[in-house]
């Protein structure tokens, strides 16, 4: 589609001495910027870093992960010996993206930084990073942009703002009864009060995203983390930097200061539709990002009913997998991912591309607790998704008789979306919507999808 790009007023911003020219946005070209990614739904985070190598272990202790420096208070030095050794010798970009398309996922975004610092790319600005300062000195988002590019997926960076604990100036806590310095690197750099985030901001972070955003090609989307410290002036040059290079390129909220185009919810789904974009980031472990050898996982049926409560609820599911130190998908993330895959060959239709729910409240309800307190109490029968002239209900339970809402238009016919018959089901109308006699069998066990067409 042509990308319609109309720039109708500029504000200044200020930013110390230097005065910033931003471009305001339209309604319009925003949306169309946004496309691609409203049409995904599905994409995969990937945690990889030097503490992948670990699994998860450090003297003894198997609880760590993607936090392992901080966790297992390893000084720098250590850690750099650590990371020097990281020699991912099995990586391959294109099993790795190859995937994630069977997975059905349609974006990737990466740990081109993670809070130790250490980049995961070639990056001549700062010389810790996987080509200059391991043994395995080739650049993995390299392969892995051009292994997107090949096969169509949109490549996207994950980059650590607010956390690095190699470099002597990054501040952290302070605010919300957070204590000072509570999530620095202490060990190395005591002295919470030098630290001076702008040293680091002009230093590290604006260096590196310019590389990122000329280094590989297009990036989809700019997915910054922990935005604490940053102050709107630096967030606002963020944004300007990555509108310069890389127009097209989405920004999510963690740029700090309510910039960024959408939402992040992590580790949990919203009860309802949001106003603006949204996109939950969950880990397919129980709860680790980065690799643990002996974290659990998330059953693939849940997996599959959250990808459906998420579109139904007009949202994206970035699902993170950790690779080993030496490059590989643990097997367990793999099966669920393909599970996934062969659940969207058959209902892809009623995901990608499509709107939320036209009901609301089949996602569940809210109870009031004696003490005033609310709390949102999910349910989980059926979820519905939508496209032009359709309503797709995505069935989890499946009773005789599904009663429905009034769909608010005269359904031509309803039928299984796993049916190439397409053969019509019965639609008889009730008191307040409508009742759907389904099959005595459910084709798929997790989530069933019934079609409703409906009269333009
Ligand atoms: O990259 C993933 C996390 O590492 C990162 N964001 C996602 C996408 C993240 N940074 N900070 N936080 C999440 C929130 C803080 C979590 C903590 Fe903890 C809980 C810090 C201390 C307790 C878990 C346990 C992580 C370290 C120890």
């Amino acid at each position: 589609m042509m990308m319609k790009r109309i720039l109708i007023a500029f504000t200044i911003c200020a930013a110390g001495l230097q005065a910033l020219a931003q471009p305001v946005e339209t309604a319009e070209a925003k949306a169309d910027r946004m496309e691609w990614w409203q049409d995904a739904k599905f994409g995969m985070f990937i945690h990889w870093g030097a503490y992948s190598k670990a699994g998860g272990e450090w003297n003894g202790e198997t609880n760590h992960g993607e936090w392992l420096q901080f966790t297992a208070k390893i000084p720098l030095a250590e850690y750099r010996e650590f990371a020097a050794g990281f020699n991912p010798v099995e990586f391959d970009a294109d099993e790795w993206v190859g995937l994630a398309k069977a997975a059905g996922m349609k974006y990737i975004v990466i740990t081109a930084k993670h809070h130790d610092g250490f980049a995961m790319f070639h990056s001549p600005s700062n010389p810790y990073n996987i080509v200059d300062a391991s043994v395995y000195g080739r650049d993995p988002l390299k392969a892995l942009s051009e292994a997107c590019a090949k096969s169509g997926l949109k490549f996207c960076v994950y980059y650590s703002l607010g956390r690095d604990w190699a470099d002597p100036d990054v501040p952290t806590g302070g605010e919300k009864g957070r204590a000072a310095g509570d999530r620095s690197n202490l060990i190395d750099f005591p002295d919470e009060e030098s630290k001076d985030f702008s040293k680091y901001f002009e230093r590290k972070v604006k260096p590196q995203v310019r590389e990122l955003l000329t280094q590989y090609g297009p990036v989809g989307v700019m997915w910054f983390d922990t935005p604490e410290k940053i102050s709107p002036a630096q967030s606002a040059e963020l944004v300007a930097m990555i509108r310069e290079l890389q127009p097209d390129c989405i920004i999510n909220n963690r740029v700090g200061n309510d910039l960024g185009d959408y939402g992040t919810p992590e580790q949990k789904i919203p009860s309802g539709r949001e106003i603006k974009p949204w996109e939950t980031c969950m880990t397919i472990s129980e709860r680790i990002w980065g690799y643990n050898k002996t974290v659990g996982y998330r059953d693939a049926d849940q997996l599959i009913r959250n990808l459906v409560d998420v579109a139904s609820k007009g949202g994206n599911y970035l699902l993170n997998v950790g690779p080993t130190g030496e490059g590989l998908i643990p097997e367990p993330s793999v099966q669920r991912l393909e599970t996934m895959g062969r659940w969207l060959t058959v209902n892809g239709e009623a995901v990608y591309g499509c709107g939320p729910t036209p009901f609301g409240p089949e996602v569940g309800h809210y109870r009031q607790s004696e003490d005033g307190k609310k709390t949102f109490v999910a349910e989980w029968k059926w979820r519905a998704t939508t496209r032009t002239g359709k309503i797709y209900i995505h069935c989890f339970e499946w009773p005789a008789i599904l009663k429905l809402p009034d769909p608010g238009k005269k359904v031509i016919k309803a039928y299984l979306l796993a049916d190439p018959e397409k053969t019509a089901l019965k639609v008889t109308p009730t008191g307040d919507g409508i009742a759907v006699e389904l099959p005595e069998n459910a084709p798929d066990p997790v989530a069933s999808v019934i079609c409703l067409a409906l009269v333009e």
